[in-house]
């Protein structure tokens, strides 16, 4: 009877391959609707429900987005004149006027958080953050204000929102740092089709008849862009631009030639050309470049492919047939029906154990809050800082390039999951909503929620001997299994998987996994060392990907130390062994961090790291914690926590390395972390050995890192003894295995069509 389950599934997606484009959702709906056709007689029972069943969130979700009338309520009060701000309408606006750039949810103070949590009292006052463009002041800046307490009332106040930065300008930047905007493109748009339209012979004879007359002009068959840094301290501001083939793997089809611009001010009449980069080498002015193309020293062996399609997604049946590929893939199913409960609009999430609040920023995209494992916090806050990208290369835009992808909005680039292949059938998915001017905007459908199978067991043991021809006398196995959240961000050419997988036995991963194009630089033969040829003309752009998050630890409360157990091997003598003398052997050399740092894992994984309140020891008279295990490349911080020091980056900081309005080494000043509030701040990453495989695009296989946090001495026992999805296994006197399944059987369902199979068969096939 499961079998049927299963053919109807499988019946369905045959259904969904044969049809040109089914709208997304298609696979899901038949699912569902052929389940709600199921039958309920003696025989058979119910098919999984696929609905998660609802609770309700015991408080209030203080970190919940602004929502739209907060958004619109704001946005009306930061425009009425009475504030003073002086604002135009983004659209209507120019680089010497003052406009909001974008208005977020400013998140509550932890020291306002944990007595509301943990207490009686009121849920604390919500407030928004907008960063507003101030281009129209004396000193041209850019300022965050702080906008509240929500909803918007008289006691309402718009305030500079200074304290969560130290670099000394507080919640201002200057004009030359702050977001390269739509605007300021605009302003230097002038300059760069003077420039190309005075070299358009020379494009279009080097790059086989491309040239730029500007981004509106129908003759312009090349795109431009240019990354960040575009200032080092505000003080200056440039732009590096490269130009590619449009297209829609237009990143993989860049071709060589950058033009340097300063774009200083908000006076575009004074920008200038810093010099060309072509050919592998710097012409300072049109005229160099002139003089170099006619005497003939430019040229190419070469071209960059014209062929927009090389490199998409797209089935590409000259690769070859593979045996059996026309079947479906194996996919995990929720048979038994969802085991975790959600409070939808609290955004409130249940699961063997676990309860959690999501929140959600257009910066950060998903966080997670007062995550509680059997009722004791674990963590107060998880959540993504940054996700960075440096890059390396020969070219002024490879060599020039490091992207902070918060700068970006990483959050707003969280778009639409694929059931059944970005996330299993099944999954629950909910929209992500942010704000841009005046409206609300939705993604739909841009997290999921899960449980899979780990596809392996959580634990096992068979104890031998016994009479049975199996060998053994006993056999216990405990299905694996975790509750997943996931988004993918799409920043531009990067696709990052953002997984954050709570694990049934207490412990909890983040994984980072990315794929999406390259950016690609044009290919030399002799620049081997910044990138392998991957087409004719693109060389894969070695890279580095850091992501830096934050997890603020509370290991029962917030009084937690970081414990460091080293492996030391020690020369030792015994009495019991005379005949070695001073022999060597295997030690732990325990000790606490005492001060606020930064740290590397040391080599071979020869240390633990531990967050512990030693305070609270378990049965066994251990500290209780939780272990940070590292997977692939990553490093550590451990700060004390303050409500002044909630971020590891500011989304402006890219374009001010040389001052950064938030400075991270400044958390560290010495403060003691020995049973304090700590927050562990860690990076994953891969280092990007692009390869010839990274295209089309690369891979989640190869490129993915995480960590996990595991009970170290929380509990007395591994958490798994709870967990009646085991089995327990044991020979009879007959020889025959008898097995306890405590109840939890696999579920068996039974589904009648409407019409019979062979029909459904029939439609398919036309
Ligand atoms: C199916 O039938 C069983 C027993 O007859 C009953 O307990 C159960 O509630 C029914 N389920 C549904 C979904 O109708
Ligand atoms: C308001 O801003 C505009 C630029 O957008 C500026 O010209 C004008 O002087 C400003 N008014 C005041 C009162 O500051
Ligand atoms: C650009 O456009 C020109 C004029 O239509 C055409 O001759 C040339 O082939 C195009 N080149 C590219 C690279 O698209
Ligand atoms: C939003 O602002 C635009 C002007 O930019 C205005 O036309 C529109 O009515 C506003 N919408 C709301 C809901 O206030
Ligand atoms: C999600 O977004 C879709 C499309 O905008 C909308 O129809 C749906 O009601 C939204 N769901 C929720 C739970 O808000
Ligand atoms: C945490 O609990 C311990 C007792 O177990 C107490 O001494 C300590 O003050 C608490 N810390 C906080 C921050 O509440
Ligand atoms: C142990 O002693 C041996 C011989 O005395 C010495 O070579 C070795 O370095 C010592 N090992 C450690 C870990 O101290
Ligand atoms: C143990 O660690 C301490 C520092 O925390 C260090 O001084 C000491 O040498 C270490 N002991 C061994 C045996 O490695
Ligand atoms: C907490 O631990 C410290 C030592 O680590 C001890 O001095 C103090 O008495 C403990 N407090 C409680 C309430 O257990
Ligand atoms: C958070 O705390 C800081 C002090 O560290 C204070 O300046 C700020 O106003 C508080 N923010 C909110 C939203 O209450
Ligand atoms: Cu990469």
């Amino acid at each position: 009877m499961l079998l049927q389950c299963l053919t109807l599934v499988t019946l369905g997606l045959g259904l969904v391959a044969s049809s040109a484009l089914p709208p997304l959702g298609y696979e899901r709906r038949l699912l569902r609707s052929a389940f709600d056709k199921r039958t309920n007689d003696s025989t058979t029972k119910a098919c999984p429900s696929t609905e998660a069943p609802a609770t309700f969130a015991p408080k209030e979700n203080i970190w919940a987005p602004i929502s739209a009338d907060d958004n619109l309520a704001v946005w009306n009060l930061l425009h009425d004149s009475a504030s003073g701000l002086n604002l135009t309408l983004p659209d209507d606006a120019v680089l010497t006027n003052n406009y909001v750039s974008w208005i977020d949810t400013l998140h509550t103070n932890k020291s306002d958080a944990i007595p509301y949590l943990d207490g009686d009292g009121p849920a604390p006052p919500k407030y928004a953050r907008a960063i507003i463009f101030e281009g129209g002041k004396e000193v041209p800046v850019s300022q965050e204000y702080m906008i509240g307490p929500l909803p918007v009332g008289p006691e309402s106040t718009i305030e500079k929102l200074d304290y969560m930065y130290n670099g000394g300008m507080g919640g201002a930047v200057p004009f030359n740092g702050r977001y390269f905007d739509s605007q300021r493109s605009a302003a230097t748009e002038p300059l760069i089709v003077l420039v190309m339209t005075e070299l358009a012979d020379i494009t279009s004879a080097l790059f086989q008849g491309a040239v730029y007359y500007g981004s509106s002009d129908e003759r312009t068959n090349l795109s431009l862009t240019s990354g960040t840094p575009a200032s080092y301290d505000g003080t200056q501001a440039f732009r590096n631009i490269m130009f590619r083939f449009p297209g829609p793997t237009t990143y993989m089809t860049p071709i060589d030639f950058f033009l340097l611009i300063d774009c200083t001010g908000t006076d575009s009449s004074l920008y200038f050309l810093k010099g060309i980069v072509t050919n592998e080498r710097f012409f300072k002015t049109t005229e160099e470049l002139r003089a170099a193309f006619e005497a003939g020293e430019l040229g190419y062996d070469y071209d960059q492919t014209l062929d927009a399609d090389w490199a998409l997604v797209d089935y590409k049946p000259e690769l070859g047939v593979r045996a059996l590929e026309e079947r479906f893939a194996p996919s995990s199913l929720e048979l038994g029906g969802k085991r975790y409960k959600l409070d939808k609009e609290r955004k409130y999430i249940e699961y063997m154990g676990w309860s959690f609040y999501l929140s959600f920023t257009r910066t950060l995209g998903i966080m997670f809050y007062d995550i509680k494992f059997k009722g004791e916090r674990i963590l107060y806050e998880l959540s993504l800082q940054e996700a960075t990208a440096q890059y390396g290369g020969f070219q002024p835009k490879a060599a020039g390039t490091v992207y902070h992808d918060t700068y970006y909005s990483l959050g707003t680039d969280m778009g639409v999951l694929v059931e059944g292949f970005d996330c299993p059938f099944g999954s629950t998915l909910w929209n992500v909503t942010y704000h841009e001017a005046n409206t609300t905007v939705v993604n739909p459908e841009a997290i999921c929620i899960f449980e899979a199978d780990s596809g392996f067991p959580l634990s096992r043991h068979r104890t031998g001997g016994g009479d049975s021809e199996y060998g053994f006398q006993n056999l216990g196995t405990v299905k694996g299994a975790q509750l997943t959240v996931r988004a993918v961000a799409t920043v531009g050419n990067y696709d990052y998987m953002f997984d954050y997988s709570f694990h049934v036995d207490g412990s909890l991963e983040t994984i980072v996994r990315a794929s999406g194009y390259l950016q690609s630089s044009f290919y030399f033969a002799d620049q081997g060392k910044w990138g392998p040829r991957i087409q004719a003309g693109t060389q894969g752009s070695l890279h580095s990907h850091i992501l830096t998050y934050k997890a603020d630890f509370d290991i029962v409360n917030s009084s937690n130390s970081l414990e460091v157990s080293d492996l030391v091997v020690v020369n030792q003598t015994q009495p019991w062994f005379p005949e070695l003398g001073s022999f060597a052997q295997m030690e732990l050399n325990i000790s606490t961090m005492t001060e606020e740092q930064q740290f590397n894992w040391t080599p071979n994984n020869q240390a633990m790291y531990c967050v512990i309140n030693k305070n609270e020891t378990n049965k066994w008279g251990q500290a209780r914690g939780y272990r940070i295990t590292p997977f692939s490349k990553s490093h550590l911080a451990v700060t004390r926590q303050h409500d002044n020091e909630p971020y590891a980056n500011s989304v402006q900081n890219i374009n001010m390395p040389f001052k950064p309005q938030q400075d991270f080494l400044k958390f560290f000043d010495g403060e003691s972390i020995e049973q304090e509030d700590i927050v562990v701040w860690f990076n994953l990453g891969m280092h990007h050995f692009t390869r010839a495989e990274d295209v089309p695009v690369t891979l989640y296989t190869e490129a993915f890192s995480s960590i996990t946090f595991s009970p170290q001495n929380f509990f007395d026992r591994a958490q798994d003894g709870d967990l009646r999805n085991r089995r327990w296994v044991v020979p009879n006197e007959e020889g025959e295995l008898e097995y306890d399944a405590y109840g939890v059987e696999l579920p068996t369902c039974e589904v009648t069509f409407e019409e019979p199979v062979d029909e459904i068969l029939t439609v398919q096939e036309t």
